[in-house]
Protein backbone atom coordinates (compact mmCIF):
# COMPACT_ATOMS: atom_id res chain seq x y z
CA UNK A 1 0.00 0.00 0.00
CA UNK A 2 1.08 3.28 -0.89
CA UNK A 3 2.23 5.57 2.22
CA UNK A 4 0.41 8.85 2.46
CA UNK A 5 2.14 11.85 3.31
CA UNK A 6 1.66 15.17 5.09
CA UNK A 7 2.88 18.04 2.40
CA UNK A 8 2.05 21.53 3.41
CA UNK A 9 -1.51 20.99 4.69
CA UNK A 10 -2.50 18.04 2.76
CA UNK A 11 -2.26 14.54 2.99
CA UNK A 12 -0.91 13.09 -0.29
CA UNK A 13 -0.01 9.75 -1.94
CA UNK A 14 3.64 9.03 -1.75
CA UNK A 15 4.42 9.48 -5.58
CA UNK A 16 2.46 12.48 -5.42
CA UNK A 17 4.83 14.24 -2.42
CA UNK A 18 7.25 16.84 -3.85
CA UNK A 19 9.41 19.41 -3.67
CA UNK A 20 10.75 21.73 -6.16
CA UNK A 21 14.44 21.31 -6.90
CA UNK A 22 14.59 24.94 -6.25
CA UNK A 23 13.82 24.38 -2.20
CA UNK A 24 16.82 25.25 -0.16
CA UNK A 25 16.30 22.57 2.07
CA UNK A 26 17.73 20.20 -1.07
CA UNK A 27 20.22 23.02 -2.46
CA UNK A 28 21.45 24.02 0.50
CA UNK A 29 20.36 21.82 3.69
CA UNK A 30 19.12 24.68 5.01
CA UNK A 31 16.20 22.89 6.85
CA UNK A 32 15.20 21.47 10.46
CA UNK A 33 13.99 17.73 11.06
CA UNK A 34 12.10 15.54 13.71
CA UNK A 35 12.05 11.83 14.01
CA UNK A 36 9.67 10.76 16.84
CA UNK A 37 8.76 7.22 17.86
CA UNK A 38 4.72 5.87 18.22
CA UNK A 39 3.93 2.95 20.18
CA UNK A 40 0.46 1.38 20.34
CA UNK A 41 -1.72 3.81 19.08
CA UNK A 42 0.33 6.79 21.25
CA UNK A 43 3.11 9.35 20.06
CA UNK A 44 5.87 9.15 22.77
CA UNK A 45 7.07 12.37 24.27
CA UNK A 46 5.55 14.29 21.15
CA UNK A 47 5.31 17.75 22.52
CA UNK A 48 9.30 17.44 23.69
CA UNK A 49 10.22 16.52 19.81
CA UNK A 50 8.13 19.66 18.57
CA UNK A 51 9.58 22.01 21.46
CA UNK A 52 13.14 21.47 20.15
CA UNK A 53 12.13 21.63 16.13
CA UNK A 54 11.06 25.11 17.36
CA UNK A 55 14.28 25.45 19.01
CA UNK A 56 16.35 24.84 15.96
CA UNK A 57 13.88 26.94 13.60
CA UNK A 58 14.51 29.84 16.11
CA UNK A 59 18.35 29.04 15.86
CA UNK A 60 18.62 29.06 12.01
CA UNK A 61 16.22 32.16 11.65
CA UNK A 62 13.43 29.97 10.08
CA UNK A 63 10.28 31.89 11.00
CA UNK A 64 7.01 28.86 11.62
CA UNK A 65 3.97 29.53 9.99
CA UNK A 66 2.83 27.00 11.65
CA UNK A 67 1.87 26.74 15.87
CA UNK A 68 3.25 24.30 18.29
CA UNK A 69 -0.26 23.11 18.50
CA UNK A 70 -0.94 22.58 14.80
CA UNK A 71 2.22 21.11 13.65
CA UNK A 72 0.97 18.50 16.95
CA UNK A 73 -2.34 18.13 14.50
CA UNK A 74 -0.77 17.75 11.54
CA UNK A 75 1.91 14.75 12.91
CA UNK A 76 -1.33 12.66 14.21
CA UNK A 77 -3.24 13.43 11.08
CA UNK A 78 -0.35 11.82 9.26
CA UNK A 79 -0.17 8.89 11.71
CA UNK A 80 -3.67 8.22 11.26
CA UNK A 81 -3.84 8.44 7.33
CA UNK A 82 -1.62 5.43 7.57
CA UNK A 83 -3.43 2.98 9.89
CA UNK A 84 -0.18 2.86 11.90
CA UNK A 85 -0.21 1.89 15.51
CA UNK A 86 3.89 1.17 15.77
CA UNK A 87 6.09 3.49 13.75
CA UNK A 88 8.31 6.76 13.28
CA UNK A 89 7.20 9.92 12.03
CA UNK A 90 9.90 12.14 10.01
CA UNK A 91 9.02 15.72 9.97
CA UNK A 92 10.73 17.52 7.79
CA UNK A 93 10.76 21.91 7.23
CA UNK A 94 12.68 23.29 4.91
CA UNK A 95 13.49 26.60 3.97
CA UNK A 96 11.15 26.94 0.73
CA UNK A 97 11.69 27.61 -2.82
CA UNK A 98 13.96 30.48 -3.66
CA UNK A 99 16.57 31.03 -6.77
CA UNK A 100 19.67 29.90 -6.99
CA UNK A 101 22.38 32.33 -4.46
CA UNK A 102 21.89 31.07 -0.34
CA UNK A 103 20.08 34.25 0.66
CA UNK A 104 17.13 32.55 2.55
CA UNK A 105 15.31 35.62 3.05
CA UNK A 106 14.71 35.00 -1.36
CA UNK A 107 13.05 32.06 0.00
CA UNK A 108 8.85 32.48 -0.70
CA UNK A 109 7.88 30.13 2.69
CA UNK A 110 8.79 27.17 4.50
CA UNK A 111 7.28 23.66 2.94
CA UNK A 112 6.57 21.28 5.91
CA UNK A 113 6.27 17.17 5.23
CA UNK A 114 5.30 14.61 7.41
CA UNK A 115 6.14 10.93 6.46
CA UNK A 116 4.35 8.21 8.99
CA UNK A 117 6.35 4.53 8.58
CA UNK A 118 8.37 2.47 10.12
CA UNK A 119 11.87 2.01 10.64
CA UNK A 120 14.32 -0.53 12.08
CA UNK A 121 17.55 0.38 12.87
CA UNK A 122 19.72 -2.57 14.07
CA UNK A 123 18.30 -5.93 14.30
CA UNK A 124 16.60 -7.55 17.47
CA UNK A 125 20.19 -9.73 18.09
CA UNK A 126 21.97 -6.89 18.98
CA UNK A 127 19.27 -5.16 21.85
CA UNK A 128 19.77 -8.63 23.52
CA UNK A 129 23.65 -9.20 22.62
CA UNK A 130 25.09 -5.86 21.59
CA UNK A 131 26.85 -3.71 18.86
CA UNK A 132 30.32 -2.88 17.94
CA UNK A 133 31.37 0.50 17.90
CA UNK A 134 34.56 2.56 16.66
CA UNK A 135 36.39 5.98 16.84
CA UNK A 136 35.20 8.14 13.57
CA UNK A 137 37.62 10.04 12.01
CA UNK A 138 35.59 12.56 11.41
CA UNK A 139 35.10 15.00 14.66
CA UNK A 140 31.66 16.30 15.52
CA UNK A 141 31.46 19.98 14.08
CA UNK A 142 32.46 22.93 16.86
CA UNK A 143 29.53 25.19 18.25
CA UNK A 144 31.19 27.86 16.85
CA UNK A 145 29.91 26.54 13.40
CA UNK A 146 26.68 25.11 13.08
CA UNK A 147 25.90 24.12 16.86
CA UNK A 148 25.21 20.24 17.19
CA UNK A 149 22.18 20.73 18.97
CA UNK A 150 20.31 22.65 15.31
CA UNK A 151 18.77 19.25 13.79
CA UNK A 152 19.07 20.62 10.67
CA UNK A 153 18.91 18.56 7.03
CA UNK A 154 22.33 18.78 7.08
CA UNK A 155 23.63 15.74 7.96
CA UNK A 156 26.45 14.96 5.85
CA UNK A 157 29.06 15.10 9.19
CA UNK A 158 27.41 12.25 10.72
CA UNK A 159 26.87 10.73 7.17
CA UNK A 160 30.41 10.34 6.50
CA UNK A 161 31.22 9.00 10.21
CA UNK A 162 28.60 6.27 9.81
CA UNK A 163 30.28 5.50 6.63
CA UNK A 164 33.27 5.10 8.43
CA UNK A 165 32.00 3.13 10.92
CA UNK A 166 30.46 0.47 8.26
CA UNK A 167 33.43 0.44 6.33
CA UNK A 168 35.74 -0.88 10.31
CA UNK A 169 33.28 -3.11 9.87
CA UNK A 170 30.89 -1.73 13.11
CA UNK A 171 27.40 -0.80 13.35
CA UNK A 172 27.73 2.96 15.00
CA UNK A 173 30.76 5.18 15.14
CA UNK A 174 32.38 7.20 18.01
CA UNK A 175 32.53 10.85 17.24
CA UNK A 176 34.95 13.26 19.39
CA UNK A 177 34.72 16.73 19.57
CA UNK A 178 37.40 19.21 18.30
CA UNK A 179 39.30 18.69 22.05
CA UNK A 180 39.01 14.93 21.62
CA UNK A 181 36.36 14.24 23.82
CA UNK A 182 33.94 12.12 23.33
CA UNK A 183 30.78 14.18 21.80
CA UNK A 184 28.13 11.02 20.93
CA UNK A 185 27.40 8.84 18.16
CA UNK A 186 26.84 9.48 14.68
CA UNK A 187 22.91 9.46 15.62
CA UNK A 188 22.55 8.32 19.05
CA UNK A 189 23.70 9.45 22.55
CA UNK A 190 26.10 7.66 24.19
CA UNK A 191 26.35 6.72 28.26
CA UNK A 192 29.06 4.32 30.36
CA UNK A 193 28.68 2.74 33.36
CA UNK A 194 31.72 2.75 35.96
CA UNK A 195 31.33 1.11 39.16
CA UNK A 196 27.19 1.22 39.36
CA UNK A 197 27.06 4.71 38.17
CA UNK A 198 26.18 5.92 34.53
CA UNK A 199 28.27 8.70 32.67
CA UNK A 200 27.26 10.61 29.92
CA UNK A 201 29.41 13.61 27.87
CA UNK A 202 27.34 16.91 28.50
CA UNK A 203 25.66 18.53 25.72
CA UNK A 204 28.55 21.36 25.84
CA UNK A 205 30.67 19.03 24.35
CA UNK A 206 29.17 18.02 21.33
CA UNK A 207 26.05 15.77 22.73
CA UNK A 208 22.67 16.29 21.02
CA UNK A 209 20.24 16.83 23.73
CA UNK A 210 18.49 14.18 22.73
CA UNK A 211 15.11 13.55 24.09
CA UNK A 212 15.98 9.47 24.77
CA UNK A 213 18.72 11.00 26.53
CA UNK A 214 16.51 12.91 29.03
CA UNK A 215 14.40 10.46 29.33
CA UNK A 216 17.51 8.27 30.58
CA UNK A 217 17.96 10.60 33.74
CA UNK A 218 14.63 9.90 34.36
CA UNK A 219 14.74 6.12 34.31
CA UNK A 220 17.47 6.49 36.57
CA UNK A 221 16.22 8.53 39.06
CA UNK A 222 13.13 6.51 39.50
CA UNK A 223 15.38 3.25 39.58
CA UNK A 224 17.80 5.14 42.14
CA UNK A 225 20.63 5.10 40.00
CA UNK A 226 23.55 7.45 40.19
CA UNK A 227 23.43 9.85 37.38
CA UNK A 228 25.89 12.37 35.96
CA UNK A 229 27.24 14.34 33.12
CA UNK A 230 30.82 14.21 32.66
CA UNK A 231 33.48 14.77 29.95
CA UNK A 232 34.28 11.44 28.59
CA UNK A 233 37.41 10.47 26.59
CA UNK A 234 38.21 7.05 24.77
CA UNK A 235 39.85 5.57 27.55
CA UNK A 236 36.82 6.02 30.01
CA UNK A 237 35.02 3.81 27.02
CA UNK A 238 37.24 1.13 27.20
CA UNK A 239 37.88 0.81 30.82
CA UNK A 240 34.33 1.32 31.12
CA UNK A 241 31.87 -2.01 33.27
CA UNK A 242 29.28 -0.92 30.70
CA UNK A 243 28.01 1.06 27.44
CA UNK A 244 24.40 1.87 25.79
CA UNK A 245 23.42 4.32 22.82
CA UNK A 246 20.39 6.05 22.86
CA UNK A 247 17.89 7.53 20.10
CA UNK A 248 14.13 7.99 19.42
CA UNK A 249 14.97 5.34 16.28
CA UNK A 250 18.13 3.19 18.32
CA UNK A 251 16.45 3.19 21.72
CA UNK A 252 18.26 1.82 24.54
CA UNK A 253 20.80 -0.45 22.75
CA UNK A 254 24.30 -1.84 24.58
CA UNK A 255 27.98 -1.10 22.45
CA UNK A 256 29.32 -4.30 23.76
CA UNK A 257 32.95 -3.80 22.14
CA UNK A 258 35.20 -0.57 21.17
CA UNK A 259 38.25 0.15 19.07
CA UNK A 260 38.53 -3.64 19.19
CA UNK A 261 37.94 -3.90 23.01
CA UNK A 262 35.38 -5.49 24.96
CA UNK A 263 33.47 -2.98 26.88
CA UNK A 264 33.46 -4.63 30.66
CA UNK A 265 33.43 -8.31 30.47
CA UNK A 266 32.09 -8.31 26.66
CA UNK A 267 27.90 -9.05 27.74
CA UNK A 268 24.94 -6.80 28.30
CA UNK A 269 25.37 -5.47 31.94
CA UNK A 270 22.71 -5.80 34.47
CA UNK A 271 22.23 -1.58 34.54
CA UNK A 272 22.02 -1.48 30.82
CA UNK A 273 19.43 -4.11 31.10
CA UNK A 274 17.31 -2.60 33.69
CA UNK A 275 17.35 1.00 31.58
CA UNK A 276 16.99 -1.16 28.25
CA UNK A 277 13.32 -2.62 30.24
CA UNK A 278 12.20 0.49 31.52
CA UNK A 279 12.50 1.96 28.68
CA UNK A 280 10.41 -0.62 26.75
CA UNK A 281 7.63 -0.43 29.79
CA UNK A 282 7.44 3.70 29.40
CA UNK A 283 7.07 4.20 25.79
CA UNK A 284 4.29 1.31 25.95
CA UNK A 285 2.37 3.06 28.56
CA UNK A 286 2.80 6.75 27.91
CA UNK A 287 2.51 9.12 24.87
CA UNK A 288 -0.40 11.25 23.33
CA UNK A 289 -3.15 9.23 21.58
CA UNK A 290 -4.04 9.17 18.44
N1 LIG B 1 22.41 12.45 18.16
C1 LIG B 1 22.11 12.85 16.91
C2 LIG B 1 23.17 13.49 16.10
C3 LIG B 1 20.83 12.65 16.41
O1 LIG B 1 20.54 13.08 15.17
C4 LIG B 1 20.20 11.61 18.51
C5 LIG B 1 21.50 11.85 18.95
C6 LIG B 1 19.20 11.02 19.47
O2 LIG B 1 18.26 12.00 19.89
P1 LIG B 1 16.78 11.64 20.32
O3 LIG B 1 16.15 12.95 20.62
O4 LIG B 1 16.14 10.92 19.17
O5 LIG B 1 16.88 10.77 21.51
C7 LIG B 1 19.85 12.00 17.22
C8 LIG B 1 18.47 11.71 16.71
C9 LIG B 1 16.43 9.88 11.26
C10 LIG B 1 17.44 9.92 12.34
O6 LIG B 1 16.71 9.33 10.20
C11 LIG B 1 17.34 10.85 13.36
C12 LIG B 1 18.29 10.91 14.37
C13 LIG B 1 19.33 10.02 14.37
C14 LIG B 1 19.43 9.08 13.34
C15 LIG B 1 18.49 9.04 12.32
O7 LIG B 1 15.33 10.39 11.43
N2 LIG B 1 18.20 11.87 15.36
Amino acid sequence: MERIVWLDGKLVPESEAKISVFDHGLLYGDGIFEGIRFYDGRVFRLDEHIDRLFLSAKAILLKMPWSHQEIVEATLEAIRANELRDGYVRLVITRGTGGLGLNPYLCEKPSMFIIASTITLYAEEYYENGLEMVTCATRRPAPASLSPQVKSLNYLNNVMAKVEAIKAGALEGVMLNEQGYVAECTGDNLFIIKGGKVFTPPIGDGALDGVTRRVIFELCQDKGIEIAERSLTRYDIYTADECFLTGTAAEVIPAVTYDDRSIGDGGVGPVTKVLQEAYVALTRSTGTPF
